[in-house]
């Protein structure tokens, strides 16, 4: 790859030589690549992910789920390592035929039921149990309005500036410049929310605070992307306000440490099958 302005040719080919942190997992086709079964657990959900932001918006739920009492949310937490290519297997593709992580296998109907995106497991997950997305009216469209937000916004922060930031093989000014004005901008939206309400959509916690905390109070609390002081994201203050408070909840705590594999080791739980996990 060059650093030279690029016209483009008639039709696109595919570069696999193109460089970057994810070169070797990203292909133009869908589908599987290889025969591999996944494993199941004894639980009800078998959850196949991994501990990124938007693998972490799941566990969170899990575990809020089974703290405020929901016994029927057990779990199986297994590890679909994405940089060896897991989420190319026949098992994998049948749940998720966009080979992305999260995605969930509830046992418990039969057939059983799969879901993907994470977005729709927080829903599929919050209306079974009748938690976490206020039932009608307004309040509902409000979460459902911050939680759509967040799917469509964070591929700018993520697939845009995160890979041109971080990834990508050489820096160039005008992706990052454009990501960065993007990310910000997306920023100063939550702070101005969070400025008038405790939660995202008021006093309420819900799967909206859950999917959108992973990726912006990663930003703030976990240095995501080394970017915290190129992005100066301590000075949107009552995003981080709002972060700490959701880091300090217990459930969050162990819900951040499933399926990580980077990180400190004490942080990192690679599998989860019951609650006991966490204490070793
Ligand atoms: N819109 C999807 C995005 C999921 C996603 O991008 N997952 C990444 C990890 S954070 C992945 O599995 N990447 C593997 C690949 O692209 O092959 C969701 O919210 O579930």
């Amino acid at each position: 790859m060059s650093d030279q302005p690029y016209t483009p040719p008639r039709v696109w080919q595919w570069q696999q030589t193109d460089g970057g942190r994810f070169a070797n997992i990203n292909r133009p086709i869908a589908g599987p690549t290889h025969e591999a079964e996944l494993p199941v657990g004894k639980h009800p959900h078998q959850l196949y992910s991994l501990g990124t932001p938007n693998g972490q918006k799941v566990t969170i739920l899990f575990e809020e789920l089974l703290a405020a009492g929901h016994a029927d949310a057990e779990y199986d937490a297994w590890l679909i390592n994405i940089l060896e290519g897991q989420q190319f297997s026949t098992g994998f593709v049948a749940v998720n035929p966009n080979s992305k992580i999260p995605a969930l296998l509830d046992r418990s109907t039969t057939p059983p039921t799969r879901v993907f995106e994470s977005g729709a497991i927080l829903v599929y997950l919050a209306e079974k149990f009748g938690a976490f997305l206020p039932k009608a009216g307004a309040a509902r469209a409000e979460c459902l309005s911050w939680l759509f937000w967040q799917v469509g916004a964070t591929p700018y922060l993520g697939g845009g500036f995160g890979h041109f930031y971080a990834y990508a093989p050489t820096k160039q000014e005008y992706p990052i410049n454009r990501f960065a004005m993007e990310v910000k901008r997306q920023l100063d939206v939550l702070d101005r929310n969070l400025a008038e309400r405790r939660y995202m959509i008021g006093d309420e916690y819900t799967i909206a605070d859950m999917a959108i905390w992973p990726w912006y109070g990663g930003l703030i609390l976990e240095n995501l992307y080394d970017a915290a002081e190129f992005l100066q994201v301590h000075s949107y203050t009552h995003v981080v306000r709002w972060a700490n408070e959701i880091a300090a909840r217990p459930a969050v705590q162990r819900g951040r440490r499933v399926n990580r594999i980077t990180g400190p080791e004490d942080q990192q739980l690679r599998e989860r099958h019951s609650p006991e996990d966490f204490e070793r």
